[in-house]
């Protein structure tokens, strides 16, 4: 996924278009910057402003490297916690500092001290946009999502970015976990945002979307798998035509397929193998990118999707919880981007499912638990 990735020094060519979903993570794929390489402490002390906007939520804005960090904390991880042990934070809100555009993200964790923090510990973070809707879905927006696994994500700004509108509310959460044999404690979560002031609009203005083979539930994503075939579809119309510009895939231990149907028109516009080891492990899911010239994907409301997650379960029992199955990408809308309708009976549901999820230690969101092949690796 890192090939034909320009810098920001070679400029970007044409087919430089590059979107990336890991884990279902909204990754905007790493074109990596001058800005990319960030020594964390000699960042702490450049903070300029400092607006505190709650008890476990802060926010800092550095201007001169463009960045605002949403912070998250502080929270004690004694050695060997799972999430499901641990007490999480409850989700917190916050308020967009001025009118921006995102052009980039990571992760950084540090405890009481400053000190880094493995990003182990980091089982998945989520930036959520209660006041916009989902492409496919009449619920809040997921603007973005991390986990361990996550790398920097750094684009052109003038090229692309997700844009935020100063004043406006935000929800962000941190789910974690300690892997590790040591405790840490005073640990703080720092999502940093690499931003353009919103002046300087981006030439493709970029909304993430995602579509999961287990809309509408408004709850855990995973469903059971029975031994042997089983599929799980879900089909949806988008609320605004636009443009893909990528796609990518999130799916478990098992799977075989993932695709993207076009059902008006009976095109495919994604079908892919995942990569696999001989446990069945995920190892990597094939992204779709548009390249070359010219739009990408047009998706229209009159048309109706359907993403469908294949799963072939070797095992001759049924494994609760077993599948996930979603595609995301990021979007190029046509038309102006709706508001969300907090009535909306779905709205409501995954709502109140968000802040549940961090009260009842749930696993994941959309995030989510990633397939324990890669969690493994990690942890040697
Ligand atoms: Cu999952």
């Amino acid at each position: 996924m890192t090939s034909h990735v320009p810098s920001l020094r070679t400029g970007v060519r044409s087919r430089a278009i590059t979107v990336a979903l890991g884990a279902g993570l909204v990754a905007i794929a790493p074109l990596r910057g001058a800005q990319a390489e960030h020594d964390m402490e000699s960042h702490q002390h450049s903070m300029k402003t400092v607006e505190s906007s709650g008890e476990h939520l802060s926010i800092e804005v550095d201007p001169d490297r463009k960045e605002i960090a949403i912070v998250i904390g502080p929270i004690d991880l004694p050695a060997g916690t799972t999430h499901h042990a641990l007490e999480q934070l409850p989700v917190q809100e916050g308020t967009v500092p001025f009118d921006l555009t995102i052009r980039g993200y990571r992760a950084e964790i540090v405890d009481g001290e400053g000190r880094p923090v493995p990003q182990d510990v980091l089982h998945h973070m989520n930036l959520l946009d209660p006041d916009r809707r989902e492409l496919f879905m009449p619920i809040m927006l997921r603007v973005l999502a991390a986990s361990h696994e996550t790398r920097p994500v750094s684009l052109p700004g003038w090229l692309f970015g997700i844009p935020m509108r100063g004043g406006a509310r935000f929800l962000a959460l941190a789910m974690l976990h300690n892997p590790t044999s040591e405790t840490y404690t005073g640990v703080r979560v720092r999502l940093v945002i690499e931003y353009e002031r919103r002046e300087r609009l981006p030439l493709y203005t970029i909304i993430p979307w995602h579509l999961d083979t287990m809309f509408p539930v408004a709850g855990t994503k995973s469903f059971d798998l029975p031994p042997g075939a089983s599929s799980k579809s879900f089909e949806a119309s988008p609320v605004v035509s636009g443009l893909i510009l990528g796609l990518g895939g999130h799916l478990h231990q098992y799977a075989t397929r993932l695709t993207l149907r076009d059902l008006t028109t009976d095109d495919i516009l994604y079908d892919v193998e995942p990569d696999v080891n001989d446990d069945g492990h995920i190892e990597k899911i094939p992204m779709l990118l548009h390249r070359g010239k010219g739009p990408g994907l047009l998706v229209e409301p009159s048309h109706v999707y359907r993403v469908t997650a294949e799963y072939w379960n070797p095992t001759g029992e049924l494994i609760p919880g077993g599948g996930m199955g979603a595609v995301a990408g990021a979007f190029v809308p046509l038309d102006e981007w709706p508001s969300a309708d907090p009535g909306n009976p779905l709205y409501v549901a995954d709502y109140e499912w968000v802040l549940a999820s961090q009260e009842h230690h749930e696993a994941g969101m959309d995030a989510r638990d990633p397939p324990p092949s890669r969690s493994g690796n990690r942890r040697r």
